[in-house]
């Protein structure tokens, strides 16, 4: 990943329902985005594998088409005590991936949603 991308953190959290409650703030990248970049309390999808690329965070989102980022993660963090669901389609629906609380997921390409796909590019909401 270049060192000019610029990372993008979306807060997708409980109150998040219209584009206005959304906390958006544009950064140049740091020289090694990552999996720290995931704050505490928080599921974290990065756009790329090992935890690059933008990130959205919160607790739940269940539209991620609002924050741009629908279809686009391809890893994960959950910083969080509690364990979640990642979900194929918006409002929670479709195949849903359990997001364990305290785990990194570097590469979704390598978890399985159905017999012929991965969940790498699917997750369209989270709780
Ligand atoms: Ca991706």
């Amino acid at each position: 990943m270049s060192k000019n991308t610029i990372v993008r953190r979306l807060s997708a959290g409980v109150g998040a329902l219209v584009a206005s409650a959304v906390l958006v703030t544009g950064t140049a990248a740091p020289a090694f985005a990552g999996y720290y970049d995931c704050r505490p309390e928080k599921i974290c999808l990065f756009e790329h594998i090992n935890y690059g690329g933008g990130l959205v965070d919160g607790t739940q989102a269940p539209n991620l088409s609002w924050l741009r980022f629908n279809d686009k993660a391809s890893s994960t963090g959950n910083r969080s005590g509690t364990s979640r669901h990642a979900y194929q389609h918006a409002d929670y629906k479709g195949y849903a991936l359990k997001i364990w609380r305290e785990s990194q997921t570097p590469d979704l390409r390598k978890l399985s949603m159905s017999s012929n796909e991965n969940w790498n590019d699917k997750i369209s909401s989270f709780r």
